[in-house]
């Protein structure tokens, strides 16, 4: 006879937190979200930490090196997505480990003899007010020149003008050489009263633009996630078909922590894939597998040697797999086993293997919910794909902006890999949807948001950091009714509210 758990399958908005006693040093501003996202022992230092305990999904729609590098900056970690060819993939791991804070390369170069109607369309168009202006318009050939909005008067000149006759020339920039840190290049900037510096190398070709205003977002950014090398960290999802190739190029691209990502990790695919990589690289290479829902999921991956576990299957906002194959757990309950799961196997060896929660999050308060129910960290796809910096197009439907969002079991996404059972590279099925997103504006503007609200929750429990939470949060299944009374409700909302 088939087995039939006790409890119902739960997801996160069927829980709240009910408050403890906020102590006076219990605030905001102490509240310290630092978290494991890689096996450790007992009174051992975690190898990895995340200064916020969120990370992007493995998705085409959320995570290149353009999110990674703001989700890094804002103390995240991204892993950039599988589903594309293996040179690909590592090509965005270099771009983000050689990505050099508040050095930036111009995308902005015109030549010479162009005009001062190029310089204008090039302005509307990128949004840039700082042109290099290089031999023939490419970083390839030498920096004459640069053209900023105070080389010409819009009311005056004529916009045939040639840039060549009131750009500054070369020869009255100030310039510094590629061997130049942000530190020195902040010097400069201040000392000769500068809006930016062009760095340029020894034949002269520009190679990046150190701006005043990205100098101070760099400081804005205490959190970022830096490596010993101070590089921006970022990871990255593997198969269980090519690892051999890809997990050698994604290593020498320099990628911090690799994750298998499956619909269903349970499964001896997943185990032979991390045990290899484990094999081959020892504990120099990080390692996560998933996802599961369970107890016996998580030991599995234990045995396999993985450095976290991923959970949850069905709950993603694009996923139909419980439609599809009626297969798959509530989420929250899903978290709260393997949470316990973890300790338990904490508590008889010693080492802790943090469990990540991964899809469902709708509200910000859910990530909360899920910190509290054990998770050291959190997935979440839908969140990121709303920002500029998702590879997601952007887009007008009716009167808003929206971002498409597409999961990976979908005929746009192809990963056929993600849902693979042992026979072949083709979807026979979708599990996920094409769809859109609300467009959200900036990735770093949201996160604060959401990081403001949920510190403000944990002092309300009581807690100024994940492990304290997770110690002395109380949390209470509400009923339908009360989920009700939780929002406005028998009241006439005015517009635009929310
Ligand atoms: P969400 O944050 O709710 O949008 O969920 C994102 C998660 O959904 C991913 O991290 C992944 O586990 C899962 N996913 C991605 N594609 C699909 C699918 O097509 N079914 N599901």
């Amino acid at each position: 006879m088939a087995f039939y758990y006790k409890e119902v399958s739960r997801t996160f908005s069927e829980y709240l937190l009910v408050p403890n006693l906020t102590r006076k040093d219990c605030i905001p501003s102490k509240v310290n979200l630092k978290t494991p996202i890689a096996k450790f022992r007992k009174d051992e230092q975690p190898p990895i930490e995340i200064n916020i305990p969120f990370v992007s999904a493995i998705m085409q729609s959320v995570s290149d090196d353009n999110l990674a590098i703001a989700l890094s900056k804002c103390g995240g970690l991204s892993f950039i997505f599988g589903s594309q060819p293996i040179e690909e993939q590592a090509e965005m791991v270099s771009r983000v480990k050689n990505f050099k804070a508040g050095f930036v390369v111009s995308n902005a170069n015109l030549s010479p003899d162009q005009t001062l109607k190029d310089v204008v369309e090039l302005k509307s168009k990128l949004g840039h007010a700082t042109i290099a202006i290089t031999e023939d318009g490419t970083l390839n050939t030498k920096l004459v020149g640069i053209v900023t909005s105070r080389d010409y008067r819009m009311s005056r000149d004529s916009l045939d003008r040639k840039i060549k006759e009131f750009m500054t020339p070369f020869s009255k920039l100030i310039v510094s050489s590629i061997h130049t840190s942000l530190k020195e290049a902040n010097d400069i900037i201040w000392e000769h009263k500068l809006n930016c510096l062009p760095i340029i190398d020894d034949q002269q070709h520009l190679v990046y633009f150190v701006f005043r205003k990205d100098y101070e977002d760099h400081k804005e950014n205490p959190l970022q996630l830096l490596d010993s090398e101070k590089r921006y960290m970022v990871g990255a999802g593997i198969n269980t078909r090519d690892y051999k190739d890809r997990v050698p190029a994604l290593v020498k691209a320099g990628v911090d922590v690799l994750c298998v990502d499956s619909s269903d990790g349970f499964s001896e695919w997943q185990a032979e894939t991390i045990k290899y990589i484990k094999e081959e690289y020892k504990d120099t290479v990080k390692i996560g597998g998933g996802n599961v829902v369970d107890k016996e999921g998580f030991m599995y991956f234990v045995e396999a040697g993985a450095d976290f576990v991923k959970v949850g299957i069905g709950g993603g906002s694009i996923c139909i797999t419980r439609e599809t194959k009626g297969i798959g757990r509530g989420q929250a309950s899903a978290v709260i086993e393997v949470a316990q799961a973890r300790d338990d196997y904490f508590k008889e060896t010693g080492i802790y293997i943090p469990i990540c929660s991964d899809g469902g999050v709708v509200h910000d308060y859910h990530t909360v919910l899920a910190l509290a129910m054990g998770a050291d960290f959190i997935m979440m796809g839908r969140y990121f794909a709303r920002f500029d910096e998702s590879p997601a197009p952007k887009t007008k439907l009716g009167n808003n902006y929206v971002k498409e969002y597409w999961g990976e079991g979908s005929k746009r996404a192809r990963n056929w890999e993600r849902y693979d059972l042992g026979e072949g590279s083709n979807l026979k099925f979708e599990e996920g949807v094409d769809s859109y997103v609300p467009y959200a504006g900036k990735l770093k503007d949201n996160i604060d948001v959401t990081l403001s609200k949920i510190k403000s929750t944990m002092c309300s429990c009581g807690a100024i950091s994940i492990k304290e939470l997770q110690r002395v949060a109380r949390i209470t299944i509400v009923s339908s009714t009360s989920i009700v009374e939780g929002g406005a409700h028998d009241v006439i909302l005015k517009e635009n509210n929310y």
